[in-house]
């Protein structure tokens, strides 16, 4: 497998002034942490409400998603209704296999800083300064972190091009080896 290391870097910075989780006081975009200004352009960016061709209804489960694969056209602006119908934590996250694999390094570390509890999100705790000036707030427009009982809104622009290994996820530790994702297939463009 050829590790795209790019892709890896776009995870890990994060773009504030990307963010558009539309119910920010109940939702927190999920991604990377701290300074930096990303851009997803590789695997898409932060969708127009205009530019919506479609509705995805993706409910999240322990520990899987409703929704096991998702085909899409190149260029699709995608409107995803999020909602976690589980009893824990679940985080919705589009991006490579690579991305996810760091990402679940940070996830990690959010439940080791007790930012991340099987059942909530601890809000205090991820705006602590790390010692290094950065936060564990989440604060990307590719993903959001749900608490159970709560949903939310993501809109997403695909790229053109099929990106490999395109997955939707959840990154909290354990989901996605127990089935917590799905791929991301482009379709033939018939133009
Ligand atoms: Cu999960």
């Amino acid at each position: 497998m050829k590790r795209n290391r790019n892709i890896v870097k776009l995870a890990i910075v994060s773009s504030l002034a990307a963010f558009i989780a539309l119910n920010a006081s109940e939702s927190f975009a999920a991604g990377a942490h701290g300074g930096g200004h990303g851009n997803f352009t590789t695997i898409g960016k932060a969708g127009k409400v205009s530019d919506v061709t479609r509705t995805v209804k993706v409910v999240m489960q322990d520990n899987f998603f409703e929704l096991e694969n998702l085909s899409i056209k190149g260029g699709e602006t995608i409107r995803f209704v999020i909602k976690n119908a589980g009893e824990f934590v679940h985080e919705f996250n589009i991006g490579t296999k690579a991305m996810h694999g760091e990402h679940f390094k940070e996830m990690t570390k959010m439940m080791e800083h007790g930012v991340l509890e099987p059942d909530k999100i601890n809000r205090d705790k991820m705006k602590m300064d790390m010692g290094n000036g950065k936060t564990m707030q989440h604060n990307d427009p590719n993903s959001v972190l749900l608490e159970p009982g709560k949903s939310t809104e993501i809109i997403w622009k695909f790229p053109g091009k099929a990106i490999a290994q395109l997955e939707f996820a959840c990154n909290i530790p354990g989901h996605y080896d127990a089935g917590m994702m799905g791929k991301v297939r482009f379709l033939k463009s018939t133009s």
